[in-house]
């Protein structure tokens, strides 16, 4: 696989050991989808295999602090409130810091982090080293984290559309190298193909060396929260292994934080007995039949709204009723159909964020650069990205993206 390296890759892994030796603390702080969760378990499990192999008996595992922000409460990507809080449960290291004038510990950013510019800064001032690591589009700059990994930054020559998982398995084997043992090599690829389709990645190159090593003996996963989905679902109902994965997947989607930050998606992939694991995949999959009841209600009131109106070359629309968790499906089922970019958000006091989607070719994150003084923040994939805007902005938003539309035709 991988057959030209990922930029910064080595340093990273250099970073990371350094940090395991040291007993830093470590924050791994990951978007909350498929593709996050996925990152943080192998980056977790990476860590705790290398410091097996690199501390002396009796010694303890660094300390690790997991974070996956709520994207209804927090946005999405790192937030000032949640570095507040790292600051005020880790109070010791920073004075640390400011005396010795060592990093307060290494925060790693998964799955999100490369628009963060304001959040990043915020986080070197307050003492921590920040590893990036994250596989959305480079905006005009990058943020000042300390290293970055992101296939789309300027001289990375690797393949450019790995799922953050894909990433993260890359990593791991530069971390473990030849003490990653075959089993545990299988079980991260379990996790990177999973996110590799949930992240709906091109099936191309090393995604697709990926999803057939990740999928080939899956069903008899060592991981409990995978193999009781084929205990669960009977694979009379499923025409082809995939088709129950695809299931899987939208499973795992209904997944929520917690109030503490933990994951039940994290809870249920690392749960280490089979009773937890099918208790939490039962409660998923109910959530998941109620999620997708929403879904379909959210698309007809959508589709009900903008069949009032036509001739746009955009579909923009917004309530403050609507659940910013469910806009991402919403949109990719409305963009199927009328093939026109889609812009829907959830309006709150002051600001509006949403989800964006557009068919085969249009470029949303470089559409919304155009639009980038508006926005508070944007970002993500050229078919599919988010942002943030202030809703006196709304208006000159919609209006700069219709414009930007009607000139491509
Ligand atoms: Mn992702």
């Amino acid at each position: 696989m991988a057959s030209v390296k990922i930029k910064n890759l080595d340093k990273a892994a250099k970073r990371i050991k350094e940090a395991v030796k040291k007993r830093e603390q470590i924050i791994i702080y990951a978007d909350a989808d498929v593709d996050g969760v996925s990152s943080a378990i192998i980056l977790k499990e990476s860590i705790s295999n290398l410091a097996s192999s690199l501390l002396e008996e009796g010694q303890s595992l660094p300390p690790i602090q997991f974070y996956f922000p709520n994207r209804k409460i927090e946005g999405y990507g790192l937030n000032k409130e949640a570095l507040e809080f790292f600051g005020e449960k880790f109070p010791v290291a920073e004075k640390q810091n400011k005396k010795t004038k060592k990093p307060a510990g290494l925060l790693i950013t998964l799955d999100c982090g490369i628009t963060n510019f304001e959040e990043i800064s915020k986080a070197k001032e307050m003492g921590f080293f920040v590893l990036l690591v994250d596989h959305h589009q480079i905006l005009d700059k990058v943020p000042e984290a300390d290293i970055i990994v992101d296939p789309n930054q300027k001289g990375d020559k690797s393949f450019k559309s790995f799922a953050n998982a894909g990433l993260a398995f890359n990593l791991a084997k530069e971390i473990l190298g030849d003490s990653m043992s075959k089993g545990l090599r299988l079980s991260f690829l379990e996790l990177a193909a999973l996110a590799t389709i949930a992240d709906m990645m091109p099936e191309i190159e090393e995604n697709s060396d990926i999803i057939l090593e990740g999928l080939s003996d899956i069903q008899n996963s060592q991981r409990p929260g995978i193999k009781v989905f084929f205990e669960i679902f009977s694979s009379k109902d499923f025409s082809s292994k995939r088709d129950l994965i695809s299931k899987m997947i939208s499973v795992l989607n209904a997944a929520s934080v917690r109030p503490d930050h933990q994951h039940e998606c994290y809870l249920l992939l690392t749960a280490g007995n089979y009773d937890l694991a099918k208790m939490t995949a039962e409660f998923l999959l109910e959530k998941s039949i109620r999620h997708r009841e929403e879904v379909r209600g959210l698309e007809e009131e959508v589709k009900y709204i903008i069949n009032s109106k036509n001739g746009s070359p955009i579909i923009f629309e917004g309530s403050k009723n609507w659940n910013i968790e469910l806009l991402g499906a919403v949109a990719s089922r409305i963009v199927r159909e009328f093939q026109k970019p889609v812009f829907l958000y959830a309006t709150s006091e002051e600001t509006s964020r949403g989800s964006v989607r557009a068919p085969k070719g249009v470029d949303v994150v470089k559409a919304m650069s155009d639009s980038a003084d508006l926005l508070e923040m944007f970002g993500g994939h050229p078919p599919a990205a988010g942002f943030t805007v202030r809703n006196d902005n709304l208006e000159k938003f919609k209006e700069k993206l219709i414009d930007y539309f009607s000139k491509k035709k």
